[in-house]
């Protein structure tokens, strides 16, 4: 099948430009309002071509049916600072009237077997394009920097093995996802000691 891959991609690219924008514009207005941003930083991107054939085929999707059965096309990604804040983007999301969150998946509480975690909602997203406006779906997934930090390294050890890890290789990998994890609670949990500290303090200072 002949496509012009440019063309049907313009509607993805227009999305994750116009969200990029929009929400990383959020982040300087919590930092206006001097309060906690969840947002650390927000990147997003149009699946490669190479990266849709490959999963068209691995996942049995037909070229045909992209733009319904393929959800990540246009991706987003927000980092944030504590595993908490995660819940707070995720209402806010929810209450936005520019996007409708389709459904959600909860790989936070729910790590994936490789050890992979992260809070992905499958949204659906209007863009105007030069007559009409077009409604394409969008994944935006939401996780702390050091899930991050483990996900980014993971993907790109995994080209190497194309997604087939040697065992001892993914135990590995599944311990320093759960060290990960526990490095956000802890970083959450000094957070919450601190808080207490500067509460009790004021306290003392009324
Ligand atoms: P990319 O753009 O290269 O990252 P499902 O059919 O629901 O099991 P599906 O539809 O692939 O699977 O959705 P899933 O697993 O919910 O999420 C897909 C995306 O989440 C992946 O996109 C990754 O970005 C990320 N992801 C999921 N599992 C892992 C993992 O074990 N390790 C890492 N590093 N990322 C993961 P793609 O398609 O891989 O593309």
């Amino acid at each position: 099948m002949n496509r012009d891959w440019e063309l049907f991609l313009l509607p993805y690219k227009q999305t994750v430009d116009e969200l990029k924008v929009k929400l990383r514009g959020l982040r300087g207005m919590y930092q206006l309002r001097k309060e906690h941003g969840p947002i650390e930083f927000v990147t997003g991107r149009v699946k490669p071509i190479n990266s849709i054939i490959m999963k068209s085929k691995t996942r049995g999707i037909s070229l045909d049916k992209l733009e319904t059965d393929m959800e990540d096309l246009a991706g987003i990604r927000i980092m944030c600072p504590f595993v908490e804040d995660i819940h707070d983007v995720v209402s806010m999301l929810k209450k936005r009237n520019d996007l409708t969150v389709v459904y959600e998946k909860d790989y936070v509480t729910n790590k994936k077997d490789s050890g992979y975690r992260s809070y992905h909602l499958i949204c659906e997203y209007p863009v105007q394009l030069i007559d009409e406006v077009k409604v394409v779906l969008v994944e935006i997934q939401i996780r702390t920097l050091a899930m991050n930090f483990w996900a980014s390294i993971e993907h790109s050890l995994n080209y190497k093995y194309q997604g087939e890890f040697p065992e001892e290789i993914n135990n590995r990998l599944q311990k320093a996802a759960e060290s990960a994890f526990q490095l956000d609670e802890e970083m959450s949990t000094i957070r919450e000691e601190i808080k207490e500290i500067q509460k009790n303090f004021r306290y003392s200072q009324e």
